[in-house]
């Protein structure tokens, strides 16, 4: 499964700004739990890493159901390459994670992953 990764804000439409703001925004994501994996005990945190640093503005744990599940975060909405935050305890089933941000170009991203817990 792909992650959802875009960016909100559309930069001038000029090719040379496009060029340069597309290397200027972190543009990876890697996740842990992995994008559309199965893990067997509840993760005891959400940890997100980026190829530059991102102020993470919110992270949203939400349940198959609709319930969300509170995260606490330390970061102190610093920016920073690796967001790590302790979702509470999360029963088996399927969970979305969805996040919004800010690159340090100031460009608005966001993105979502999944994940399940159980067998
Ligand atoms: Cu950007």
């Amino acid at each position: 499964m792909m992650t959802k990764f875009k960016r909100l804000a559309l930069a001038a439409a000029f090719g040379t700004a496009v060029a340069t703001s597309a290397l200027a925004h972190s543009s990876k994501e890697t996740t842990s739990p992995a994008d559309g994996s199965t893990v067997a005990q509840p993760p005891e945190a959400i940890v997100m890493t980026f190829d530059a640093p991102m102020r993470i503005t919110l992270i949203q744990v939400t349940g198959k159901d609709g319930t969300n599940y509170p995260v606490t975060r330390t970061d102190n909405m610093a920016p920073s390459k690796t967001f790590q935050a302790v979702p509470a305890a999360l029963p088996d089933g399927s969970y979305t994670v969805n996040w919004r941000g800010l690159a340090e170009d100031g460009h608005a991203m966001d993105g979502s992953f999944t994940f399940s817990v159980g067998n």
